[in-house]
C-alpha cells in the first residue's frame, strides 16, 4: 500500500462530513464488511455516511450492523467530499451505482484485485493484501484511536469470506495477525463462523443432495459434471426464483474428487440457455476452456453461457476437453 495515498485518503476523510462508500455488484463478505467497517468508524466520528450497492448483501451478513443501510438510488440530497469504492476492481463493479462518482469532491479506490484499473483520483491498490478489510483495518488503525466491535466484526467476516476461512493461497501472516488482533479485541470467532457458514437454509442442503445426485464421470475419472435444471429447485422446495447463491461451492465437491482434473455444472436457465461453471485442477486452464464458448474467467475457475440445452452443452463440453487433452499429447 502506497502510504502517501493512504495519508491524503486519512486527512480527506478527517476534514470532510458526508461521505459516499460503495459496494460491488453481487456483494461477498469482502466488500459488505469493508464498506460496513468504514461506515462505522466515521460515523462513530460524527461524520454523514451513505452505503450504496446495486444488489441486495447475502443472507448469511445479515447480521453485520448496519447492512440495513445499503441504497440502490442515489441520494440527491447530499453533497458528497468523497465518494469510497470498496473491493471494486473497476467502474464495471459499481454497476448501477457507477454514476455516483459524478457526484463528489473526491474519489477513492481501496482495493486488492491485481486487475484493479485504478478508476479514481486516489487508489490504494495493494495485490499483496488478503481482503480490503485488511487495508481498511490498517486505515482504521490510523484513522481512529479505538475501535468498536461491530467493526471489528465487520473487518474479521471480510477477511474470513476472502480467505475462505484461512483457506485459500491469498492466507497471508498478515491476515492472521490481524484476524488475532481482531479477536483479542472481543470478536466471537465461534459466533460469527456460525452465523456465515453453519445458517444454510434447509432448501440449500436438499438442492445440495439432489444435485449431487446428478454427479456423472467422464474420460477415466477425470472430468466431472454436476447438473442443476430448474425443476430440482421446486424439488428441493425453493419457491423463489433460483439465484447463484444457492448453488454456491457445490462444484467444489466434484472438483474436490481423488483424480478429477476439471469440475463442470451445467445449469438450466432456460431450456435452451445452459450456464456453465468450471473448476480445474492443473491440467486443464479453466479460462481457456470456458473462452471456446464465449466466457472467460481464472485459470482455475471460470464460466460460460451456452445457448443449448443442458445434455447437448455437455456434448459440447465434452468435445472441448476431448481436443484440449488430444492437443497436449
Ligand atoms: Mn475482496
Amino acid at each position: 500500500m502506497k502510504s502517501d495515498g493512504l495519508l491524503s485518503v486519512i486527512e480527506i476523510l478527517k476534514k470532510g462530513r458526508q461521505f459516499a462508500i460503495v459496494a460491488h455488484v453481487m456483494p461477498d463478505g469482502d466488500t459488505i464488511g469493508s464498506c460496513l467497517a468504514l461506515m462505522g468508524v466515521l460515523k462513530e466520528n460524527g461524520k454523514y455516511v451513505d452505503l450504496y450497492c446495486q444488489d441486495n448483501p447475502p443472507d448469511n451478513l445479515k447480521f453485520l450492523q448496519g447492512i440495513h443501510e445499503f441504497r440502490k438510488n442515489m441520494n440527491v440530497d447530499a453533497e458528497y467530499d468523497a465518494v469510497i469504492c470498496l473491493d471494486c476492481s473497476d467502474e464495471a463493479r459499481l454497476g448501477e451505482c457507477a454514476g455516483i462518482l459524478g457526484n463528489a469532491a473526491h474519489t477513492i479506490n481501496i482495493d486488492h484485485h491485481i486487475s484493479n484499473s485504478k478508476y479514481a483520483d486516489i487508489n490504494i491498490v495493494d495485490p499483496g493484501a488478503s481482503s480490503t478489510a485488511e487495508l481498511i483495518y490498517s486505515l482504521i488503525k490510523k484513522f481512529s484511536n479505538t475501535i468498536s466491535l461491530p467493526v471489528c466484526e465487520a473487518l474479521y467476516t471480510g477477511i474470513v469470506t476472502d480467505t475462505g476461512g484461512f483457506e485459500f493461497s491469498n492466507t497471508t501472516p498478515a491476515a492472521h495477525r490481524i484476524a488475532a488482533e481482531l479477536v483479542e479485541y472481543g470478536v466471537d470467532v465461534d459466533r460469527i463462523t456460525r452465523l456465515i457458514y453453519k445458517n444454510i437454509p434447509l432448501e440449500k442442503v436438499r438442492l445440495l443432495g439432489i444435485v449431487l445426485n446428478s454427479l456423472e464421470i467422464y474420460m477415466d475419472g477425470k472430468v466431472a459434471f454436476l447438473t442443476v435444471t430448474r425443476s430440482m429447485y421446486q424439488q428441493a422446495g425453493f419457491t423463489t426464483d433460483n439465484n447463484d447463491s444457492s448453488t454456491e461451492g457445490m462444484i467444489n465437491f466434484a472438483i474436490d474428487i481423488n483424480g478429477v482434473e476439471c469440475a463442470a455444472m451445467f445449469k438450466q436457465i432456460e431450456n435452451n440457455i445452459t450456464k456453465v461453471g468450471f473448476r480445474t485442477k492443473t491440467e486443464i486452464d479453466a479460462s481457456a476452456l470456458a473462452a471456446r464458448f464465449g466466457g472467460g474467467g481464472h485459470a482455475r475457475a471460470a464460466g460460460c453461457t451456452i445457448e443449448d440445452d443442458i445434455s447437448s452443452s455437455k456434448n459440447l463440453v465434452l468435445e472441448e476437453l476431448k481436443n484440449m487433452y488430444d492437443g497436449k499429447v
